[in-house]
């Protein structure tokens, strides 16, 4: 009777395994790999990442063979994308995803969506990406792909930030979109125009536009923001950029729209999608904070 049973288990056990051995060898061939990574999977990546402190950060980019000039980057490819971003700020399953590219099927981007429907996330409406903690120099390199879809980002009066420099209070370097226009909003000095204000691209949709901004954060006669967009410079702005008193900047993208944190507006959805995010030292220059592959 023992010997019956021993048979059986030992039969389970092999079958199991042979299942487990089978099925993982096809695993790639078959469509059983979802098109992204769930919120779930990402979550649990940035709580690992929270826990290590803030240092891991910095700590995780010890690891990674970057160049000299690149302090960090993210280009959706990896099997744990966001392993060194510092935090993601949504709080719904649409909120963020990384999946294919919509109009290059090759490239994998991240995906956020937003709708006016959502729950605050620190205080507010927002699905962003906090990528980089408190800058520790003043002259700072970024760069980004964005793509708004047709179907998902319906022309709005109300604007809405898709990247922030932020210290405390209001950011005092923010990309924004409002209507059919993307523009720059700055800290300025004096009391009478507090923000300048700069059309940087007109916001077409589902192509995408690629941005380089050469930053030095700061109040004083150094401060300076140069932006390139799609290769062409299109803002050179020498007036103060910063809050001296305040700590340095936080960066992050995405999708954040204060007037749904009371209001409704003429839209209520923001799809928005990002790649190939960098940031670098003081050693980077316009042509090295380019795309590394053609996204279209
Ligand atoms: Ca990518």
């Amino acid at each position: 009777m023992m010997r019956g049973y021993g048979v059986v288990v030992m039969g389970i056990v092999g079958l199991f395994g042979w299942g487990v051995l089978w099925f993982g060898n096809l695993y790639p061939s078959f469509s059983l790999q979802p098109d992204y990574m769930s919120i779930t999977d990402l979550r649990y990546q940035v709580d690992r990442i929270s826990a290590n402190s803030r240092n891991a950060f910095w700590q995780t980019l010890e690891e990674r063979p970057l160049e000299d000039y690149l302090l960090f980057e993210e280009t959706f490819e990896g099997i744990e994308p966001l392993s060194t971003t510092v935090n993601l700020q949504t709080d719904s399953e649409h909120g963020f995803h990384v999946v294919t590219d919509p109009v290059n099927k090759k490239n994998k981007a991240a995906r956020f969506e937003l709708r006016a429907s959502d729950p605050m996330v620190h205080r507010g409406k927002r699905s962003e990406l906090f990528v980089l903690d408190r800058v520790t120099q003043k002259e700072i390199w970024y760069s980004f792909a964005v793509l708004f879809p047709e179907s998902g980002y319906t022309p709005d009066s109300s604007n809405e930030l898709i990247s922030q420099w932020h210290q405390e209070g209001s950011p005092p370097i923010s990309l924004r979109t409002v209507d059919d226009i993307i523009y720059l909003r700055v800290r300025h000095s004096t009391q009478s125009d507090k923000w300048k204000v700069m059309d940087v691209a007109p916001l077409t949709k589902d192509v995408w536009h690629e941005f380089v901004f050469h930053i030095i954060h700061s109040a004083g006669a150094d401060a300076l923001i140069e932006v390139w967009h799609n290769g062409q410079k299109c803002v050179t702005y020498k007036g103060p950029n910063h809050f001296e008193d305040k700590k340095m900047p936080y960066w992050k993208v995405g999708v954040y729209k204060a007037k749904w944190n009371n209001n409704r507006t003429a839209s209520d959805t923001r799809v928005i999608y990002f790649d190939n995010i960098r940031v670098g030292n003081e050693l980077a220059s316009f042509e090295t904070m380019q795309p590394f592959e053609e996204l279209e």
